[in-house]
This record gives structure tokens, sequence and C-alpha cells, in this order.
């Protein structure tokens, strides 16, 4: 079974959570505190960040990796949209680089306050 490190309060660590759970994959969760580590912490996570997934003699780091490497393991429900543009978007929304994505693209983990040079769309 996937054993996720990390507690849930780190938003890393909940993506990771939340894509096991839409995708009905069974995980364990070990509640690692990065400032609190349990002893060989720094074996498993050498920046000493969560989340850190392990399963069997895997060892992931890295939300997105992990998530990538969920996606695959089980494709549905996907986790990304179809189509080249929507998935750039939720590709840079995930890595939250705020003011590279459009305030209009859905999937973006963005408030409208984060983009403001992105003007309005002109509605006429
Ligand atoms: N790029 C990493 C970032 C992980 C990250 O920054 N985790 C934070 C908690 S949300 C952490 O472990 N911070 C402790 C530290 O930097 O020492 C990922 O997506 O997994």
């Amino acid at each position: 079974m996937l054993t996720i490190h990390g507690v849930p309060i780190s938003v890393h660590t909940r993506k990771v959570i939340l894509a096991a759970i839409e995708k009905g994959i069974s995980y364990h969760n070990e509640p690692v505190i990065p400032f609190h580590p349990p002893a060989g912490w720094d074996e498993l996570s050498p920046t000493g960040k969560i989340p850190v997934v392990t399963e069997d003699d895997l060892t992931l780091r890295d939300s997105s990796v992990i998530c990538a490497y969920l996606e695959k393991t089980e494709p549905n429900p996907p986790l990304y949209p179809d189509g080249e543009g929507p998935r750039r978007c939720a590709v840079a929304g995930g890595v939250r680089r705020r003011h590279a994505v459009p305030r209009r693209c859905p999937w973006a983990a963005v408030s409208e306050d984060d983009s403001p040079e992105d003007p309005e769309p002109d509605d006429g």
C-alpha cells in the first residue's frame, strides 16, 4: 500500500492525498511534520520537505512528481483536463505560477486578485 508521509495541513501533502482519494487509491498517511522529523527522515527526504510517498522499494518526492505517478498508475478519473491549452493551465496552476496564468483559466489555482496585470475581458 502507498504511504504518504506528511501532514494534510501542508498544501502539497493535501494535493497528493486528494489525488489518491479522487482515484480511489488506498493509502496510509504517516504524519511527518518537517520541523520535527522522525529519525532517518533525511534519507527519505534529502531536502527535508513533505510530502514523500513510499511503496515497496519505490520512494517519490515532490507532489507534482507523485501526482504524475498516480496518474500513470490509475488513469481514472484523470487529474488533468484534455487538450493542450487546458492542460497547460492546469500544470501552471499546479505549480502556482500565479502571474503566468491567465485569469480566464478555470483550472488555475489562482484567485482573481492574484492577476492584477491581466485585464478584464472585453464584453463588447
Ligand atoms: N515542490 C515541493 C514543495 C514541498 C514543500 O514546500 N513542502 C513544505 C510543506 S507545504 C515543506 O516541507 N516545508 C518544510 C521545509 O521546507 O523545510 C512539492 O510540491 O512537493
